[in-house]
């Protein structure tokens, strides 16, 4: 099989201009999944689980690895001389990279390092995602809230990696969805998925049902008839969403985060997990809407906003969207 480091070369003979910038974009991230995938998979044994004592800007008591894996990718990233700000989940603001040999960099990465990591201690997979933009302000100048704050139509690539009973890392560039999977052996990705397509139909529905009394009417609805569809419908939710839709990008299904009393404009974050979430679906032939909108048609307006989030199959999401409309 063809290892990430094949791949990204074979593509990237395929845009004879490019810088191979993006390409060791990738490099970091790949070198930075691998570190964590190790160091998740020894949770069990090493002292990294539990709190550790601080919390992040939504609040949440931060696990030991959520910080490891923060402070791991920003250091992949702004070694390497690629990107010119990094935005994350575990930081209140963006992070500047504009020492004088990176003021010339194009891109900025926001990322979730560690999603669900609230699962980690009770050994259920967890996952990083992130989005890639190129920045839109000039590039001699210092990087600014307006070069994250972009629509997720930007994208120039997204991705996540999950570290699952395998640590994969699937993601698109707008040519596709491939996924990559880790031979712990000997440290190498091979192309073990190539072209992910959603099934043309599904039945799946994912969602935290515990919410249900306070959903906007039209979800309780929708759901209150998938029940009545002599159960031609099964629930699997985990709870990570990452591996949610991992599952729901090979067995079809319909991923929902609504709002609700306890998360009024809904639980997931725009930029860093339902943005690049978007951009991989729609690639895999799938719908991403934020109630009866395009998620990626979105402008956003702060670095952490929340959505109400559906994606999946496009006929699954489709329904859904008759009872938003
Ligand atoms: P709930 C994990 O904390 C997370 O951010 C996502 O990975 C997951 O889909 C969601 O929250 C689960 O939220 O309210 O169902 O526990």
């Amino acid at each position: 099989m063809q290892t990430l480091g094949e791949f990204l070369i074979s593509t990237q003979q395929k845009h004879p201009k490019s810088t191979g910038e993006f390409s060791r974009l990738i490099h970091a991230l790949r070198l930075a999944a691998k570190v964590v995938s190790h160091e998740v998979n020894k949770a069990g044994i090493v002292d990294i689980l539990g709190d550790a004592g601080a919390t992040n800007i939504q609040g949440e008591a931060q696990q030991k690895l959520d910080v490891f894996a923060h402070d791991l990718f920003i250091k992949a990233l702004t070694n390497r001389n690629i990107v010119c700000g990094i935005a994350s989940e575990e930081a209140e603001d963006f992070i500047q990279v504009n020492s004088p040999s990176e003021r010339g960099n194009n891109y900025v990465v926001l990322i979730d390092p560690l999603d669900g990591s609230s699962n980690i201690d009770v050994n259920v997979s967890v996952g990083t995602v992130f989005s890639i933009y190129k920045r839109i302000t000039p590039l001699d100048y210092d990087v600014s809230i307006e070069d994250f704050l972009q629509p997720g139509t930007n994208q120039v690539a997204a991705g996540y990696i999950l570290y699952g009973t395998s640590t994969m890392l699937v993601y698109s560039t707008g040519d596709g969805v491939n996924g990559f999977t880790l031979n712990p052996a000997i440290g190498t990705f091979y192309l073990s998925h190539p072209n992910i397509k959603l099934p043309s139909d599904g039945h799946i529905y994912s969602l935290n049902e515990a919410n249900f009394l306070t959903f906007p009417d039209a979800i309780k609805q929708y759901l209150l008839d998938r029940k009545k569809q002599d159960s031609q419908y099964t629930t699997r939710y985990i709870g990570s969403m990452v591996s949610d839709i991992h599952r729901n990008m090979f067995k079809g299904g319909i991923f929902l985060y609504p709002s609700n009393a306890k998360s009024p404009n809904g639980k997931l974050r725009l930029m860093y997990e339902c943005n690049p979430i978007a951009f991989l679906i729609e690639q895999a032939g799938g719908l991403a809407i934020s109630m009866n909108k395009r998620i990626l048609e979105i402008s956003p307006k702060t670095l952490h906003q929340r959505t109400p989030f559906f994606c999946g199959n496009k006929e699954m999401v489709e329904i859904l969207l008759e009872y938003l409309t």
